[in-house]
């Protein structure tokens, strides 16, 4: 009988096969991760603040498009993707893209990770370790230095303090 032999021959031509597909899938794996995260820092904030902000320069080394649709820290339960539009901070549709070759920089007044409902205080030369989700599936993690920082507050609270503008009477004096 040649039917058992020739079986055991081509299961044998597919292993090899296999194997050698995994080897070159392997070799080309995509390069998660595709921004560089630098000077980043993050405000002190006391309990009773509830929130914070982070800071930093990410700059895109790849050369497509990459968009940060999440971020994540232990030191926060929530944190939310903003911007500053009018004087007054909202969520940014979309995350934050960054374009091939191209740097966004988070400060204040502008694009920032907003922390929302701290559970403990950030104190300065505190360690932040974050992580960055990105539209690919990929992740950037980065460790923001906490400093003291007292501009932005009127970002934070939506107080009319700063709005010379307003209509309403303030009531100091
Ligand atoms: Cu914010």
């Amino acid at each position: 009988m040649f039917t058992r032999p020739r079986f055991l021959a081509t299961a044998a031509a597919t292993l090899v096969a296999a194997t050698a597909l995994a080897g070159c899938a392997s070799d080309d794996a995509p390069a998660a991760g595709t921004l560089e995260v630098t000077d980043p820092w993050v405000k002190t904030a006391t309990p009773e603040d509830m929130m914070s902000a982070a800071f930093g320069t990410l700059t895109n080394t790849s050369d497509e498009d990459v968009t940060v649709v999440a971020a994540t820290s232990d030191a926060s339960p929530e944190i939310q993707l903003h911007e500053v539009v009018g004087g007054e901070m909202q969520e940014k549709d979309g995350g934050f893209t960054i374009a091939a070759g191209e740097s966004l920089t988070l400060e204040p007044g502008g694009y920032h990770l907003m922390l929302m409902g701290l559970p403990e205080a950030i104190e300065a030369g505190d360690e932040v370790d974050f992580t960055l989700e990105l539209s690919d599936g990929g992740a950037v993690t980065f460790t923001a230095t906490a400093k003291d920082f007292d501009g932005a507050n009127e970002d934070y609270d939506h107080e009319d303090s700063m709005d010379m503008g307003s209509s309403e009477e303030p009531a100091e004096g």
